[in-house]
């Protein structure tokens, strides 16, 4: 007997199964099983051989005591009838239950099954169209009192196929995208990571500061070992001093691309007294590149000896967990046709689109047909609105935009695009569609579609047929992999920059090495990570005589680490000697972008800084053979990763690590069950040397 699913059509309550009755293993506890045996004993009404425990156990369920053969025998008849009538009633209520559920998932708005536009989700599916919607219930109250947030995430591997194509991929909580984060600054975040993948995980909250917290960064190799298959780790961090848009995601492997990510918003008093009286709404529209499969398959293909830097190059986009590729173009895939994300708004209404670029690699031209917008966030970093018609959104960047739903009279249905710049990938492939699209939709006003609305029918989405094809045109993208440019923005808080700081160099490049192994090279180190972390090994050796100020090689060759003693301001130079963009990211702070350039920094530019109003951000992405220099104040004790944020190329080794005030760092105590992620992977690691001398 099973009932899988309340109101679904796996509802069998009258069924017998075959179940062997006689074995003591397998007791009856709950309610299932009690109606089986109730069957059975109705079944069995005179054969005395029916074993009386069990049928305590029974009666113990449902009436709460337990009865002895005796008198069992004395009350039968109406204890049998009785517990049939009990029997019938349960049924009659589960389907009255199971009525009630279906109705109202056929209605429009309710259940986790069906979102609010009336579609059906797949069970590996997150209803991102009312998760992501953080004016559902009102715009959110940024001024109550601090509090914590807990958090569940169960990691597991599933099957799923958000554009219609079949894969594996590694999740939260069974679903894709990743849930909402939403809270406000000085909130705790709790979240218990539970791992039931196959797979290490370990998660970055991309953009923490994590002041005080650099255990809790996330960041497998440097801040922490792997959460091991079958192991939990509990993250706990406060949101200090931060506001804006962010996301989260695995910092394992290519764990991240397979699906472990989610948005992550930060709300505050200063920034609502700033912009909430300028929208009626507000979304996180949560956009990826996707691969057809795991990223661990297309590693070696992308390493390949004698290469060229050709990273894997994704199959689709998808626009809030869904895409909408064309099965056509597979023979021998599982695909299943789906239609065009929808973004439906209201008019005369202004909203705020928090875009967040979640992918691999792919750059996101942004732009909503007949729309222009008003920019006032980058990163957490406020700007006064600034009118865009596109913008860039390099990968791991976010922006805020508000657009106003005024253009009702010249259509109802607008494409809101995400379009990938093809100038980014090496080579194109024959499966992507770079033209990544929603339909950014009104209320209709057509008979037609009114007549689906009033009857539920979930096609009133589609019965518009595809909006016109009315993009900007004058913009057209450059021909290059360049980012938004910023330098236009104004700060809206005149926080003043401080003054000239230690000066550090660093050329990013790709290299072939003995092997003819393309890597990713930071000042001639490839980033290999060991099994242990950085920060567990700084813990455990203190070595701190050995960490001058500056670059240095301590944890092997592979490995540079930039020491900063004090609380000191930095002016990094990046030199990006390689012909392709680089996002890059640095955690647990955010950095003003100075100057940039092309071909290679030259002093001369660093004594004429450009005065204007820099922004702050912390993933920057650099111009092929271009440059820029950056500014940031380093007084958050740890080791913060600084790497290039495509996934290839941070799997490839272009990574390094800032070494932030080790004497204070030493001092600090791990969290509790930190340690023990790192033990089990060193006896991992003996044990492999062990088998290594064996061999
Ligand atoms: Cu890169």
């Amino acid at each position: 007997m099973s009932y899988k699913k309340i109101g679904g059509e796996d509802l069998e309550l009258n069924n017998i199964d075959s179940r062997n009755y006689d074995s003591p293993e397998a007791p009856p506890n709950d309610l299932d099983d009690l109606a089986d045996l109730d069957d059975f004993e109705h079944d069995h009404e005179d054969d005395y051989s029916v074993d009386d425990d069990r049928a305590d156990i029974g009666e113990g369920l449902l009436g709460g005591k337990k009865s002895t053969g005796k008198q069992r025998q004395f009350r039968r008849k109406p204890k049998i009838s009785l517990k049939l009538g009990l029997v019938i009633a349960f049924v009659i209520v589960v389907l009255i239950v199971g009525f009630v559920i279906r109705y109202l998932k056929t209605s429009k708005g309710w259940s986790s099954d069906v979102d609010s536009l009336g579609r059906r989700l797949q069970p590996w599916q997150r209803n991102t169209l009312d998760e992501y919607n953080l004016s559902k219930n009102g715009l959110w109250n940024s001024s109550s009192e601090p509090q914590t947030r807990e958090y569940f995430w169960t990691i597991s591997d599933i099957v799923g196929a958000p554009d219609g194509v079949q894969r594996k991929m590694t999740v939260i909580n069974g679903k894709f995208p990743g849930p909402l984060i939403e809270a406000n600054e000085g909130d705790r975040i709790i979240v218990h990571v539970k791992n039931e993948g196959a797979d290490p995980t370990g998660m970055h909250f991309h953009g923490m500061f994590q002041k005080g917290t650099n255990f809790m960064d996330g960041v497998l190799g440097v801040t922490q070992c792997g959460i091991m298959p079958g192991h939990e780790f509990t993250y706990n961090f406060t949101l200090d001093g931060q506001y804006g848009t962010y996301w989260y995601h695995s910092h394992w492997d290519l764990q991240a691309i397979d699906g472990v990510a989610g948005p992550l918003v930060i709300h505050s008093p200063k920034e609502d007294e700033a912009y909430k009286h300028l929208y009626d709404e507000e979304m996180v529209l949560f956009v990826n590149d996707w691969y057809h499969e795991m990223g661990r398959e297309y590693m070696p293909g992308y390493l390949f000896p004698n290469g060229e830097n050709d990273e894997p190059v994704p199959q689709a986009g998808l626009i809030q967990g869904m895409g909408e590729f064309d099965c056509s173009k597979y023979t021998d895939r599982e695909c299943q046709q789906l239609q065009k994300q929808i973004i439906p708004v209201e008019e005369n209404k202004t909203y705020r689109i928090r875009i967040i670029n979640a992918g691999a690699m792919s750059e996101i031209d942004f732009s909503i047909d007949q729309h222009k917008f008003d920019l006032i966030e980058v990163e957490g970093f406020s700007v006064e609105p600034y009118e865009l018609q596109a913008a860039r959104v390099a990968n791991a960047q976010r922006y805020s935009f508000l657009v106003k739903t005024d253009k009702r009279e010249i259509d109802e249905q607008f494409w809101l695009r995400t379009e990938f710049n093809p100038h980014c990938y090496a080579e194109m492939n024959d499966e992507l569609d770079i033209n990544v699209r929603a339909i950014f939709s009104y209320p209709s006003h057509t008979e037609k579609v009114k007549k689906l609305i009033a009857k539920g029918d979930p096609n009133y989405l589609v019965a518009h047929g595809d909006p016109q094809d009315v993009k900007w045109k004058d913009f057209d993208g450059t021909v290059e992999c360049l980012e938004l440019n910023t330098t236009m923005l104004t700060p809206k808080y005149n926080d003043p920059i401080p003054g000239r700081g230690d000066f550090v160099e660093l050329h990013a490049a790709f290299h072939r090495q003995q092997g003819a192994i393309k890597r990713g090279v930071f000042n001639a180190t490839t980033w290999n990570p060991a099994k242990e972390a950085t920060l567990s090994q700084f813990l455990r050796e203190k070595p701190l005589e050995m960490f001058a100020d500056g670059p240095s090689k301590h944890w092997g060759p592979d490995q540079l680490t930039v020491t900063v003693n004090s609380t000191r301001t930095i002016d990094l130079v990046i030199n990006n000697l390689d012909d392709g963009a680089h996002p890059f990211h640095l955690h647990g702070h955010k950095f003003w972008i100075l100057d940039s350039g092309n071909s290679y920094f030259n002093f001369g530019r660093y004594d004429n800084i450009p005065d204007r109003g820099q922004v702050m951000r912390d993933t920057l992405q650099v111009d092929g053979y271009g440059w820029v220099l950056i500014r940031f104040v380093i007084d958050n004790p740890g080791i913060w990763a600084f790497h290039c944020h495509f996934a290839w190329h941070m799997e490839a080794g272009l990574s390094m690590q800032f070494l932030a005030l080790p004497e204070e760092l030493m001092e600090m105590q791990p969290p509790s069950g930190w340690n023990d992620m790192c033990k089990a992977a060193l006896e991992e690691e003996k044990e492999g040397q062990k088998e290594g001398q064996t061999n």
